[in-house]
């Protein structure tokens, strides 16, 4: 969209669903596997897609949109041309690497607060499409990263878990203090 004065203009949307934010009791709760794909989860699965996006973030599980059912939605490109959209229903790692490696990881559930997490650095995960088709794929890096954060929120465990207990205790203080002051 170009404004009158001829500059692009970025129409800033909000998120279509709320996020929903520590300490949320629903954060820590296990999200229940999907057993039939109707039209009602492929479309929870595209609000998913569109409310990350505009966050926006490289993944969202639907813990975080105050939904219990294990679904996930991600997409780790650079950028647009290469924007590679996974949403998955049911999704299971099925094999970690021996070899781990260290990322910088946050949550759109904790904002504010980034950390280096260490995890298994290759994973291979399982999952079925929006049309009930299984998949499999390998993934490595930021993706790798991005898909154990994912499937960790179906089970109710967050970034901060993965921390040292002093680390872990430090931003959870001041999660609270934050979340006291801004009244909820
Ligand atoms: O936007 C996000 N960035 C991110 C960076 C490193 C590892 C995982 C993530 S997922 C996060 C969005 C989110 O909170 N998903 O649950
Ligand atoms: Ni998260």
């Amino acid at each position: 969209m170009k404004s009158q004065l001829g500059r692009e203009v970025v129409k800033k949307q909000m998120p279509l669903l709320p996020i929903i934010k520590v300490p949320d009791p629903v954060l820590r709760q296990k999200a229940a596997p999907v057993t039939e794909i109707d039209a009602a989860v492929r479309q929870q699965l595209d609000d998913m897609a569109e409310t990350m996006y505009e966050a926006p973030g490289i993944g969202l599980a639907a813990n975080q949109v105050n939904s219990l059912v294990r679904l996930v939605v991600m997409d780790c490109a650079a950028d647009e041309e290469q924007a590679r959209l996974l949403q998955m229903v049911n999704p299971e790692i099925i094999t970690v690497s021996e070899e781990s490696a260290r990322l910088e990881e946050g949550c759109l559930s904790i904002p504010g607060f980034t950390a280096e997490v260490d995890r298994p650095a290759e994973v291979t995960a399982r999952w079925l499409d929006p049309q009930g088709a299984q998949q499999e794929a390998a993934f490595s890096g930021l993706e790798a990263a991005c898909i154990q954060h994912e499937i960790d929120h179906l089970n109710g465990v967050l970034f901060i878990d993965h921390l040292s207990r002093l680390k872990r205790d430090m931003i959870w203080r001041k999660v609270l203090k934050e979340a006291r002051s801004n009244g909820d």
